[in-house]
Parts: structure tokens; C-alpha cells; sequence
């Protein structure tokens, strides 16, 4: 049969957006796919589930044509009948149409994310939402936190090339786990300890894949990072580790900042964190001593209320050593905002009201339940339209969440490649395309390209693009914007050529553009992106009433705990499913097995409950079982859980963010799924 190799992009929602090679077999069907070697961030290496993303593409639970729902809500396929996509798109649109005729436009709200990271399939949502005055979507679930403590300090989501990893004689991951979540980081991780004997520190509460890869794992309490940040700040500066001509020249209050450190000792540090105080010196010391550093700051410590201070705080890191100004040395979140892309026609900027209310994504289900400090003078949500996400499973307080799907006066529509649990509470179900099915094009978080992915495969059975899906919806609604006449190419196209960066046929031809800057711009040389061109110490939050200090400090706003509620439960993303994605394919479910608690050998003595046993675990949301499981490496009070599970998997039908708080992070909002405190006890 014939086999041919094809071009393209992984589109999920993952820092390493890999270019990929995908063995084509007569034009129809997929084999294995593998990284693309010329491209020298993915370097021909991909993670384990999209190598073998045959099982997801063909998969026999593919959504193949539209639905209507005629049974109960939340009972999936039997529950459905075929319509046709006339009869299907006629419906959503009379019915947005009415509730928006019936309620004001607000009370309509399409919701996404990130199921696809291609540009025009993910946002083009927004231009569809602006040019009918619908509610918009404040994005917080993944990047609110991060992103506020990232630019408090640096001010640009741009960071040190992970390519320069290999000029490093330090790496330090700090509450991410790349073995997991970005195996491409791994890669120029390990090419630093072949070729220089670079050590891998891994700061992260319990011991990851990752952790167990490393020279030296730190495991603090969650929530903690800000205190052992201060307390390495501490130390440089008493001995001699800061660099103060770099601070003079590139920070805005370098005395200030010492000042405020004083008190911040590692003895401070070790009550607030649970480490020794030898181990933080230790650290601090060899962090001190190591110009060529790289701290690669992951998503997992910015997970809690006072998350985006600890971010904040670990970025100070390589501005009071001195860090930045060394090849291989320095920090990197997040690269997304290093293209000046032209965004006025994927997402729709010219036909944008600011007066429009803005709704918050992670508190999906307060807004569903109608809380009025989410609503403000806005009407009720009558009627959600869904793309790329799966907020039944994903989005925090699912009590809250699950109500507000039930209501039986609000209108869903979900448009879905499979029957996720939140397309089963739908009223009408949408196929999706897949990546291999339509165009795109994607920036990356961990890299340095803009890069595309061609449609490589014909549509599986009637499945339609997000882009065609809006398009026959805002003709129906009688839309003239422009973005809904052309097509995902020509969007492409013109996106292109506005920003400067040539044309779709030349990226087509040549598969990415490298942005890299030079190196006096990529390392902040000729000044850090804020208004004074220098690095702040002393954060400017841009919110009001929040309860962040300017320096970098131990916020003490996390969900502690109390006698009640003694551990701390860290629901971490697993290695085989991305957030939701994946945890439909036999062989992703067969390596993770099943929902399993982590917990302290003591701690299973203590409770009396042998490897294996069912464990519940709970708090005032709610409580839930798992299947305990002896670990090292991890403080007694903290409880691990690896997901993102179908809700499906629990004996009680309901996933682990029945126990995550809604509430929302300062300074702006964001999901503080890893401050959640609970009990334990033998189910
Ligand atoms: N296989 C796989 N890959 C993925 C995903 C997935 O679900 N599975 N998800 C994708 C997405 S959407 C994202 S955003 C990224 C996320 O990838 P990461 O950047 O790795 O971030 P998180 O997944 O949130 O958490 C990572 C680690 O942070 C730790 N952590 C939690 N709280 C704290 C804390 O207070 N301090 C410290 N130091 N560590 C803490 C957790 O224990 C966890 O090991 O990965 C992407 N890639
Ligand atoms: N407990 C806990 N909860 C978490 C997290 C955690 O670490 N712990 N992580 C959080 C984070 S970081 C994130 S980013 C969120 C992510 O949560 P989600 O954004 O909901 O991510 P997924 O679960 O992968 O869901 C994406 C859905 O998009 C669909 N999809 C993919 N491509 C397309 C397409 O082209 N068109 C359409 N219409 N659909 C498509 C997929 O089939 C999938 O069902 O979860 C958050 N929830
Ligand atoms: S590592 Fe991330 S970007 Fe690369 S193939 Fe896997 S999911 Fe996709
Ligand atoms: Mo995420």
C-alpha cells in the first residue's frame, strides 16, 4: 500500500508544539508519527501519545456527524439521534438567536480553550463572539497566574532559548515536570549533562518522573516557592552571589530588594516550606556560584492563590546573580508572545466592543450557577457554545459546574471530536476535525517557531473545521464579517503578510520560521520589555484591591489547612493523558491504570490502609475515592492525584476537581488547582 510522509504541527496544548512527520498510508489513514529532526527544538523526538496518534485519529469513537440530544443529559451516544448539519446548524442558530433576542447578546457565551493551539481553529471563536456582542472569556485555567507573575518582573512573555540549555551548567526545573508535560525539554536537558556535566535540580512537592531524573530534588510544600525564592535571594546577597553591576545597569531597585531580604533567611524559609534549612543554603549556594543557570519555570507553581508572586519571585532569581546576560543562563516560561502577529482577522479586533462583559473561564461553574459576583449587572448565561475544551472534567469546583450543565434552561452546544462528558450535556453535538483534517498555524510556548500544519487527510466522515463550523453559523445569524468569508488558508494568508512574516505558500514550503532574536535582545541585553527598560523587582501588579506586596515574598493566602483538612493535594497532570485529551486511547489508559493517590509511606501506616486500598479523599466540596499507593520523596501532608481522569473513572462519578476552589487568584484571576487543602481516611 502506498506510503507517503506528511508535514505537520502537534496542535495540543503543550509547551513543545513538535513539528512532526506522519507516515500517510493511501492518503486515508495514519501510522506512526515522529518529530521532525530538521526542526532543532523537537530535534525527531516525540512523547509516547502522538507517536501513536493513529489510536486517537482512527479511533472508533470518532464523532463522525451532528447529534441531537433526545434523552438525558450526561448519558452520552444512546441519548442521541443523527440529524443533518442543515437541521443542526439551524437549531443553534435559532436558539442563540433567541436567547440573545430574549436575555441581551451577554447572556450568550461561547467558551474555549486550548484543544487546538492553532491560531485560527482556536480563536477564531473571539471574531465570531465580538461581531455579535456575545459575553467574552477572561482565559485564566491555564496561563492567568503565570503569565502576571511572569511579566511583573521580565514584562514580555519571551524567555531564554531552550536550545541554549546546552551552554548550561545549571538547570533547574521549578514546578514543572517536562518528562511528562514537554518531553522536548528533556532532550536539550540531557545534551547539557553529556557534554558538560550539567546538573538537573527539580523543584517539585512530590517526586516526578522528572524529580527521578535529576541530581538533586528539592520538594517543598505547595504554595511555598516564594519563601524559598526570598531565602535564595537572601543568601546570594550575604555572600557575595549578586551580581550588583548587573543590577545596577538592568533593575529598578536592587537596594530596596536587599532590604526587604534581609529578614528572609533560610531558617524563615524552612518553617514556611518544610525543607531543611542546610538544603536551602546548599541550593542557594549553588545556584549563586553557577552563572550559566537556567531556571525553567513550569505552569505547576503558579497553581495557587499566591501563584503568580511565587512566579514572580523565581524570576528575581537570575536578576540578582546575574544569570541573564550569560549564554545558557537565565529563565524561560513562555515564548507565545515572540511573533508580532497581526490578530485583527482571526480574532475578530476590529468589530471588538470593550463594553462587552467578560466572564471568566475557570469560574464556569459560579457563572452557570449564577453568581452574581461573576454576572455583575450582565443577564444570566442562557447559552453556551463549546470548542476545545471539556469543562465538565477540567474547570475547578465541578459541583458548581456539573449543577450549571444541568440547568434545563440553558442552551449547549458543544462541537467535539469525541463524546467528552461535557458534549454528553449537550443539546446539539458537532463533529470536529482533527489537526491532520485542516489548516493552521501555531507559536509555541517552549520554542522559537512559528510554524504550520497543512490538512493531510481528507475530514473523518462529516466532521467540519472550528472555522467552517463559525462561518455557517454567522451567515445564519447574518454576520458580514469578512473572517467568515474566506478561508482558513486565505485567514492564514493575509495574518501572514500583515504581521510581515511572508505568506502561507513560503511557510508551507518551508514548514517554521525561527524567531530567535539576537542574543543582546534574547537576553535582555538592550533592556528588559517595560516602560523603564529594566528588570522590577518591585512588581507592578496592574490590579487594584488585591493582596500582593511589590517585593517578591511568601504570600501567605494559600489554603493552608487545619486540623480538619491536614494535607495538601497536588492533582497533577499524568504522563499518558493531556489535561482530557488522550484518556479515551487503550493504551493511555492502560499505562496510567487507574485513579491513584500518592501518599507518604507514614501516611498509609498512619490511616491503615495497605498499598492499594481505597483511600477517600475529601473536603467541604465534596470527597471522592482513588486507589492509594506508597511514595517517597514527598512531605508527609501532601497528597498527589494524577489526572486529568474522565469523571467516568471514580466510583462516584465525579473527577478530582470536585475538590479545586473556583476561587479565583490574584492579581487577575487564574485556577489554583494545586491549593486545595483536604482529609484523608480508609474508604
Ligand atoms: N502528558 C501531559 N502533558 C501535558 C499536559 C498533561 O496533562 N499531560 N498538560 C499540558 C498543559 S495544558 C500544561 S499547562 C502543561 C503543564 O505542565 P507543567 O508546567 O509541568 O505544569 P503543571 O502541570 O501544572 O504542574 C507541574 C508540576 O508542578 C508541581 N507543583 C504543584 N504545585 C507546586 C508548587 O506550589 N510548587 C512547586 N515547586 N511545584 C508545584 C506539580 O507537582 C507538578 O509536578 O503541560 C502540558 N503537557
Ligand atoms: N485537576 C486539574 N485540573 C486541571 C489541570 C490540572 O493540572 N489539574 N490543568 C488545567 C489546565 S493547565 C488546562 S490548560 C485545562 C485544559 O483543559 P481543556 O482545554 O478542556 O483540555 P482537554 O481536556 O484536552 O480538552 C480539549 C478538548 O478539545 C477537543 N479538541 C481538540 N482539537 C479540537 C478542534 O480542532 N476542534 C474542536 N471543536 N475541539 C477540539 C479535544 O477533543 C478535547 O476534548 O485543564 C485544567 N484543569
Ligand atoms: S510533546 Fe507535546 S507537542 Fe510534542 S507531540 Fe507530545 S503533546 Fe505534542
Ligand atoms: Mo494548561
Amino acid at each position: 500500500m502506498p506510503l507517503d510522509i506528511a508535514y505537520s504541527t502537534c496542535p495540543h496544548d503543550c509547551p513543545s508544539a513538535c513539528a512532526l512527520e506522519v507516515e500517510r498510508i493511501d492518503g486515508e489513514r495514519i501510522g506512526r508519527i515522529r518529530g521532525a529532526r530538521g526542526q532543532s527544538y523537537t530535534a525527531g523526538v516525540v512523547c509516547a501519545k502522538v507517536a501513536r496518534y493513529a489510536e486517537r485519529q482512527h479511533h472508533p469513537a470518532r464523532l463522525s456527524h451532528p447529534l441531537r440530544r433526545v434523552g438525558e443529559k450526561g448519558v452520552g451516544t444512546p441519548a442521541f439521534e443523527r440529524i443533518s448539519w442543515e437541521e443542526a446548524l439551524d437549531e443553534v442558530a435559532h436558539r442563540l438567536k433567541s436567547a440573545a433576542e430574549h436575555y441581551g447578546s451577554e447572556s450568550v457565551w461561547p467558551y474555549y480553550y486550548s484543544g487546538t493551539m492553532g491560531l485560527v481553529q482556536r480563536d477564531g471563536i473571539n471574531r465570531f463572539r465580538h461581531a455579535l456582542r456575545y459575553s467574552r472569556e477572561s482565559l485564566t485555567i491555564c496561563t492567568g497566574l503565570a503569565d502576571a507573575g511572569w511579566r511583573a518582573g521580565v514584562g514580555h512573555k519571551r524567555g531564554i532559548d531552550g536550545r541554549e540549555i546546552e551552554q548550561s551548567d545549571l538547570v533547574v526545573c521549578w514546578g514543572g515536570n517536562p518528562v511528562s508535560t514537554e518531553v522536548n525539554l528533556v532532550t536539550h536537558i540531557e545534551r547539557a549533562r553529556r557534554r558538560r556535566g550539567a546538573k538537573l535540580v527539580v523543584i517539585d512537592p512530590y517526586r516526578t518522573p522528572t524529580a527521578e531524573i535529576a541530581d538533586w530534588h528539592l520538594a517543598p510544600l505547595p504554595g511555598t516557592d516564594g519563601a524559598l525564592a526570598c531565602a535564595v535571594m537572601h543568601v546570594l546577597f550575604k555572600e557575595g552571589c549578586a551580581d550588583r553591576e548587573y543590577m545596577a545597569r538592568y533593575t529598578d531597585d536592587p537596594q530596596g530588594l536587599e532590604a526587604h531580604l534581609e529578614s528572609r533567611d533560610p531558617a524563615w524559609a524552612a518553617r514556611i516550606t518544610g525543607l531543611a534549612e542546610e538544603e536551602i543554603l546548599a541550593f542557594a549556594r549553588l545556584y549563586g556560584r553557577t552563572k550559566k543557570s537556567y531556571i525553567r519555570a513550569g505552569y505547576g507553581f503558579s497553581r495557587s492563590r499566591n501563584g503568580a508572586m511565587q512566579l514572580f519571585a523565581v524570576t528575581c532569581l537570575p536578576s540578582v546573580s546575574g544569570a541573564w546576560a550569560h549564554e545558557g543562563g537565565g529563565a524561560m516560561y513562555s515564548n507565545h508572545h515572540l511573533f508580532p502577529l497581526d490578530r485583527t482577522l482571526i480574532e475578530g479586533l476590529d468589530v471588538l466592543d470593550p463594553k462587552v462583559r467578560i466572564l471568566d473561564q475557570s469560574r464556569i461553574g459560579p457563572v452557570l450557577c449564577g453568581d452574581p459576583s461573576d454576572l455583575g449587572s450582565g443577564p444570566p448565561v442562557k447559552a453556551l457554545f463549546i470548542q476545545n475544551t471539556n469543562p465538565m472534567v477540567v474547570a475547578p469546583d465541578s459541583r458548581l459546574v456539573h449543577r450549571g450543565f444541568r440547568r434545563e434552561d440553558l442552551f449547549i452546544c458543544v462541537h467535539e471530536q469525541f463524546m467528552t462528558e461535557t458534549a454528553a450535556m449537550a443539546d446539539i453535538v458537532l463533529p470536529a476535525t482533527t489537526f491532520l483534517e485542516h489548516d493552521d498555524i501555531y507559536t509555541a510556548g517552549a520554542h522559537h517557531f512559528l510554524q504550520i500544519a497543512r490538512a493531510v487527510l481528507p475530514p473523518f466522515g462529516e466532521a467540519r473545521s472550528n472555522h467552517e463550523v463559525l462561518s455557517s453559523l454567522a451567515r445564519r445569524l447574518g454576520v458580514s464579517h469578512r473572517g467568515f468569508t474566506m478561508s482558513a488558508l486565505e485567514i492564514i494568508d493575509w495574518t501572514l503578510r500583515a504581521s510581515g512574516l511572508g505568506d502561507a505558500e513560503r511557510l508551507s514550503q518551508e514548514r517554521w520560521i525561527d524567531g530567535r532574536p539576537p542574543f543582546e535582545t534574547a537576553h535582555f541585553l538592550d533592556g528588559f520589555p517595560q516602560p523603564d527598560g529594566k528588570f522590577h523587582f518591585r512588581a507592578r501588579w496592574g490590579a487594584t484591591g488585591h493582596p500582593l506586596p511589590a517585593f517578591p515574598d511568601h504570600v501567605d493566602i494559600i489554603d493552608r489547612g487545619d486540623a480538619e483538612h491536614p494535607f495538601r493535594l497536588v492533582p497533577a497532570p499524568s504522563r499518558s493523558f493531556l489535561n482530557t485529551t488522550f484518556n479515551e486511547t487503550p493504551s493511555s489508559l492502560a499505562r496510567e491504570g487507574r485513579p491513584t493517590a500518592r501518599l507518604h509511606p507514614e501516611v498509609l501506616r498512619e490511616l491503615g490502609i495497605a498499598e492499594g486500598e481505597r483511600v477517600r479523599i475529601g473536603n467541604r466540596r465534596g470527597s471522592l475515592v482513588v486507589h492509594a499507593r506508597a511514595a517517597a520523596g514527598q512531605q508527609k501532608r501532601v497528597v498527589v492525584v494524577e489526572g486529568l481522569w474522565p469523571n467516568h473513572a471514580f466510583e462516584e462519578g465525579v473527577g478530582i476537581n470536585l475538590l479545586t476552589s473556583a476561587e479565583a487568584g490574584p492579581p487577575k484571576g487564574g485556577a489554583v488547582f494545586h491549593d486545595t487543602s483536604v482529609w484523608l481516611r480508609p474508604a
